[in-house]
């Protein structure tokens, strides 16, 4: 399916342009005096004890104010997704303001407890944000990899009579400094990527600097490299018409060589700077003198700034004339602070009108003090002419823009696969697990799209892609198979296909499964996003697994070989931090099963736990599972011994809630054993080596640290807020356990991930785990040199509890 096959767009006819075309300037005018005042009034005018300040706001807004108008008032389809850049957003919440879908109150209380948020957020603001920005980069990139999800919903013709939208990024020039950019750029290449467009405010500004020269030049090369069509909008319709004046080529050949720096010197200091300047070089060009002459001070102000970016009627051209679904950048020339006093100040990022300058700003925008928030105070055409115009811009006509997806039906529980009484990996469990999956077919597995950057393989997704094929907008064969060579894999892709395989970005795989798991309310079909990746390499793309559950996208991340149990693979792949890393992300559910069968329930209840979203009715476990989230899974290439048991509903509860006695304590019980993961056989062999010398040990299965933490402290604070409710889960498991006992935790993983259990009833603790990283060896020789071996465990045990010696320790000497 191409743009070409899409319904047409209503276009305005020509005749109305000119008219609409005074409505617009008006609409810039009023955002761009909403959006500063919003700032102003944050700043000044609330009598706020803590002096709330706001910087770096003013000058980067108005910098989009014309793009933003152009886009939003016009050239926007309610299809069409936008990620707008972080300091643009009082210019985004000033729109919204106009439409109807912003509040005064939220305006007021800008960056405030509540109020409209200094970076547009899909989940902290109430207006229509399509995509969350604020750590720079990622918003641009977030719209190429939505586009890719949206051609992934159209190609399985779901809902062909939904319109296809463009995804529009509003990018700062200094965004293009992060490498994520050019990783999702190098993605959108391989997978053709098409309906993207990046509006890049080429302000060369930054927050710090003025960017270098000739940056633009750059970009540019970047772009068409990338299969990008490029649209520069250098300037304006007045500085065109004026180089059609004589000595007109001369003042373009000027702006054209003049340093960024020297340009937003001049633009700062305005027209008679600017008449200085130029008298002065071009001394002796009468032609150049005389078109400099036949302007005022105001005028040749306006005309040295009417850059790309602030022509309305050349922005709508431009955009109006893209007839193609290739991805476009537009480089539009701008200035940073246009219209304010602070236009061009290398300092103006943080920079704020001062309050005399807020009143000549105010009295040049016809504001009466007292109606600052009237939408349309001051407007210089009829208000009714605006109204009637708003309610005829197409992006806002269709109301509500965000979809809601039916939930898929998830079975009861998964069946575990059988290990036949073989030592198991979770890991070879995940793949069997998926492949049963892929296998048994029905709605949920329809609906299942795997992902990986280049480890798919690796991570035991081979069955499931085997199944369920590779996609791909067009048919690719696997020549592999075609030519008749034997592969393990099926490498065939085609449009049918549910794995979507990524370059070795990781910033990438977790963009996709923010996109893909923001499927159902951006495209209107549910998605169900699994993806996988080692997990030491969850660092490397932190920053996006964060924006991704920041806005509230649903997905499962499944992490593959973990720890140093991977041992032979490489010291440089042995990940220490990711368990806290689980603990510490909100939205992020954090797993770390032993067994398989643990595992079967985790993936099982994960499928439905991604679909919630806060409709159902709260379950009494403290953890606030009925608002749904994502979920990490950190397995292990480990192969184990399996118990042969079956998983009772209570068993299951147990594994969700966080873990479960695997030997529950005795009642002289002086130790316990907490185990979370691959070490479950040390802890095992261990608690069997320190039986002899101390009674009735326990070992407790920790399948979750995350949730048993959460639960404990939702617990602490509703009981402080004066709530009623029953013990957390780890306060019923751990009270199992004699005060006088002493707790040895342990794990493949940072120990303060199970050190705070002994918070919980005071219990003494000594906490193993893996602090330093980087050995290579077998399995055993790694436990034994970071201590999370059986003797290891036992020597804790001996530490924690004092008491007799336990023997086994003294044979070994
Ligand atoms: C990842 C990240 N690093 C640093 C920042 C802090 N920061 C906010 S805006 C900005 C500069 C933005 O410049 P540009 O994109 O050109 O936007 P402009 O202010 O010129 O409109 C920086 C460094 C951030 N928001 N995100
Ligand atoms: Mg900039």
């Amino acid at each position: 399916m191409t743009a070409a096959d899409d319904p047409p767009i209503a276009r305005p006819t020509p005749d109305a342009a000119g008219d609409d075309l005074a409505i617009l300037a008006e609409l810039e005018r009023r955002i761009l005096w909403l959006a500063t005042w919003t700032i102003h009034n944050a700043n000044h005018n609330r009598d706020k004890p803590d002096g709330l300040k706001v910087g770096g706001h003013q000058a980067s807004s108005a910098s989009l104010a014309t793009i933003m108008t152009a886009l939003y008032f016009r050239v926007l389809r309610p299809e069409d997704r936008v990620a707008v850049k972080p300091h643009a957003s009082p210019v985004f919440h000033a729109i919204q303001y106009l439409f109807g879908l912003q509040t005064r109150d939220k305006l007021e209380r800008f960056r405030g407890f509540g109020g409209a948020q200094s970076y547009p957020s899909r989940t902290k603001d109430g207006d229509d944000v399509d995509f969350s920005t604020g750590s720079v980069g990622l918003g641009a990139a977030i719209t190429s990899i939505a586009s890719l999800v949206q051609d992934y919903v159209r190609a399985k013709d779901w809902s062909p009579d939904r319109p296809e939208g463009r995804m529009i990024a509003l990018v700062g020039d200094a965004e293009l400094d992060e490498g994520n950019v050019f990783e999702a750029l190098l993605e959108g290449w391989k997978q053709g990527l098409r309906n993207t467009w990046w509006v890049i405010d080429y302000n060369r500004q930054s927050l710090d600097a003025v960017i270098r020269e000739g940056l633009y030049g750059r970009f540019e090369e970047v772009f068409r490299a990338m299969g990008w069509d490029v649209v520069v909008l250098k300037y304006g319709h007045l500085l065109q018409a004026a180089f059609a004046e004589p000595g007109g080529e001369r003042l373009r050949q000027w702006i054209d060589d003049c340093p960024n720096q020297l340009y937003s010197a001049l633009t700062f200091q305005g027209g008679a700077a600017w008449r200085r300047r130029l008298e002065a070089d071009f001394k002796g060009d009468n032609e150049l003198l005389d078109l400099v002459g036949r302007r005022d001070d105001v005028e040749l102000a306006r005309l040295m700034t009417n850059l790309g970016g602030h022509d309305l009627p050349g922005l709508i051209e431009a955009f109006e004339s893209i007839d193609h679904d290739r991805p476009v950048c537009f480089l539009a020339y701008t200035i940073k602070g246009y219209g304010l006093p602070l236009a061009g100040h290398k300092d103006n990022h943080a920079g704020l009108l001062t309050p005399d300058q807020m009143l000549t700003f105010r009295d040049a925008q016809g504001v009466r003090e007292g109606h600052e928030w009237e939408p349309f105070e001051g407007v210089r055409l009829p208000e009714d002419r605006l109204r009637a115009f708003l309610e005829r811009v197409p992006f806002a006509a269709a109301g509500g823009r965000r979809f809601q997806a039916a939930r898929l039906p998830v079975p009861a529980a998964l069946p575990a696969p059988d290990p036949r009484g073989k030592p198991m990996s979770t890991q070879e469990g995940f793949g069997k697990l998926l492949d049963q999956l892929a296998k048994d077919g029905g709605p949920l597995a329809e609906r299942v799209v795997t992902t990986s950057p280049d480890v798919t393989v690796s991570t035991n997704l081979g069955p499931w892609v085997n199944r369920r094929g590779l996609f791909a907008r067009s048919q690719m064969a696997d020549v592999f198979r075609t030519e008749n060579v034997a592969s393990m894999q099926k490498w065939g892709m085609d449009p049918q296909g549910q794995h979507i395989e990524l370059g070795i970005a990781e910033m990438n795989l977790f963009l996709l499964l923010g996109a893909i798991g923001l499927s159902h309310s951006l495209f209107g079909e549910r998605l169900i996003p699994v993806g996988t990746l080692y997990d030491p390499f969850i660092q490397r793309g932190l920053d996006a697994l964060n924006y991704a559950c920041y806005q509230d996208a649903r997905f499962i991340l499944v992490a593959t070989p973990s720890g140093v149990t991977l041992a032979p693979e490489g010291g440089a792949h042995q990940s220490i931090g990711t368990p806290l890393i689980g603990m510490a992300q909100d939205g992020l559910a954090a797993f770390e099963p032993a067994f398989v069968d643990e595992l079967a329930a985790i993936l099982g209840w994960s499928f439905d736990y991604l679909q919630r979203d806060g409709t159902d009715r709260p379950e009494d476990t403290w953890l606030r599972d009925e608002t749904g989230g994502s979920v990490y899974l950190r397995l292990s290439t480990r192969p184990v011994e399996q118990p042969s048991r079956t998983v009772d509903p209570a068993l299951r509860r147990a594994i969700l809630a966080g873990g479960y006695w695997l030997r529950p304590p005795g009642p002289n019980c002086d130790v316990v054993i907490a185990y979370t993961g691959a070490v479950a056989p040390e802890a095992i062999q261990a608690a069997g080596l320190i039986a002899e010398d101390r009674r009735d040990v326990g070992v407790l299965a920790v399948t979750s640290a995350d949730r048993l933490n959460a639960g404990w402290t939702a617990a602490q604070r509703a009981r402080e807020r004066g709530h009623e409710g029953g013990p957390a889960h780890v306060e019923g498991l751990l009270a199992e356990i004699p005060s006088h006992a002493g707790l040895v935790t342990v794990l493949d993983g940072h120990p303060a991930t199970l050190a705070w259990l002994g918070g919980v009833h005071g219990h003494r603790v000594r906490a193993l785990g893996v602090e330093h990283f980087g050995q290579t060896g077998t399995i055993q020789d790694l436990y034994r040199h970071y201590g999370i071996d059986a003797d290891g465990i036992a020597r804790a045990a001996q530490s924690v509890v004092p008491g007799r010696p336990i023997r086994h320790l003294s044979a070994l000497g």
